[in-house]
């Protein structure tokens, strides 16, 4: 029993891993083992032999037992110290600078109209990028005939051949989304729909695809003093300036009835904008009341409500803020633009934080 512990225990301290250790505790204590096998001898053994052999073998195969988890126990702690020393590292060194991405300047933008008009009460509304040809044109007093059509440059959606449905359009303006907010609200309504929409013309002055904000107010006694206030409240707090003049000029939309276009009085020194002052004047958005064909086909009853209507582009706004003199840059992904135009990433606009 002597020769059994010193071999085992000598086995057992130089394992260097693992399956080793596995391999001696099977030859040692398993059921065919060494020790076993001793174990069975106990029967032909007289009674004082088994008396002092037994408890021995148990005591035996206990102090293997122990060697061996003594052993696991070491070797598992090895390894793990070998992988720490492996993953060491140093938390003192300083952090690597890492590219940081910017807000683009359509985002800001967006985000500043947002605030400002959410100030006034006026919720955001969205809706589809393709949409029927009755929500984008009909439904807004545009007929088929109808000039405003053919000007509008519009992407048709392609449709099988024999497929006679009227055709779906990328939206060429966000007007079919306060169509739907009219359905499915009815008034009162004040609502500003930003979004993407789509016309066919690609030069120095436009991309096929471009952003608008249009906004609706609908109630009962709305008119278009209340329009030129929210205007020059806008106007004010987008170009952060304490006075506006506004100047509304007679137009024509078939939307809205009757409809004004909106020059802002400015003034350009060295080719920078400067809001509110000056001899110039600058056209920022088309406006007007709302035609009562438009409410009526959108299930409101033009002869208990009325209200106004405006819509201006996001590009040209940001544009004529930041000083940014080409649009098609906005579409370049081009990474030095974007860090020279951009805003910093979580810094939100807000009134009482300031906008840009
Ligand atoms: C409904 C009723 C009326 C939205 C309006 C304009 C005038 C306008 C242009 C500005 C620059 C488009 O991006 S732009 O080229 N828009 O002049 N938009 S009134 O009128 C509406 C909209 C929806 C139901």
């Amino acid at each position: 029993m002597d020769d059994l512990r010193d071999k085992y225990l000598g086995l057992i301290s130089g394992a260097s891993d693992e399956a080793t250790l596995e391999d001696l505790r099977v030859q040692a204590v398993g059921k065919k083992g060494e020790i076993s096998l001793k174990m069975r001898e106990l029967g032909k053994m007289s009674p004082e032999e088994r008396q002092t052999a037994g408890p021995a073998l148990n005591a035996l195969k206990a102090e293997i037992n122990s060697a061996l988890l003594a052993k696991k126990a070491a070797l598992e702690d090895a390894a793990l110290d070998e992988r720490l020393r492996g993953e060491w590292l140093d938390v003192t060194l300083p952090g690597r600078a890492r590219r940081q991405g910017t807000i683009h300047p359509i985002s800001q933008v967006t985000e500043e109209v947002t605030a400002i008009f959410a100030d006034m009460g006026f919720a955001v509304a969205e809706g589809p990028q393709i949409d029927s040809d009755w929500y984008n044109f009909d439904a807004l007093n545009i007929p088929g005939h109808h000039p405003a059509r053919a000007e509008m440059d519009t992407f048709y959606m392609h449709r099988a051949t024999g497929d006679n449905r009227p055709p779906h359009v990328l939206r060429t303006h966000t007007s079919p989304v306060q169509i739907r907010t009219m359905e499915k609200t009815g008034a009162p309504i004040r609502v500003i729909a930003p979004g993407r929409v789509y016309r066919a013309d690609y030069d120095q002055t436009h991309t096929p695809m471009f952003h608008q904000v249009e906004g609706l107010a609908i109630d009962r006694d709305i008119s278009m003093a209340n329009l030129k206030w929210v205007l020059e409240e806008f106007v004010k707090a987008y170009f952060e300036v304490d006075d506006v003049e506004l100047r509304f000029r007679a137009s024509h939309f078939p939307f809205t009835e009757p409809s004004a276009e909106v020059d802002i009085r400015c003034s350009w020194e060295e080719g920078t904008l400067k809001v509110g002052e000056g001899d110039d004047w600058l056209e920022i958005l088309g406006s007007g009341m709302v035609h009562p064909k438009v409410l009526e086909n959108a299930g409101v009853n033009p002869d208990e409500w009325q209200g106004f209507a405006f819509g201006m582009g996001i590009d040209r706004i940001a544009m004529l803020k930041y000083g940014i003199p080409d649009l098609r840059a906005f579409f370049d992904s081009d990474l030095r633009w974007l860090r020279h135009y951009g805003f910093a990433a979580l810094d939100v606009p807000t009134l009482h934080g300031g906008l840009s």
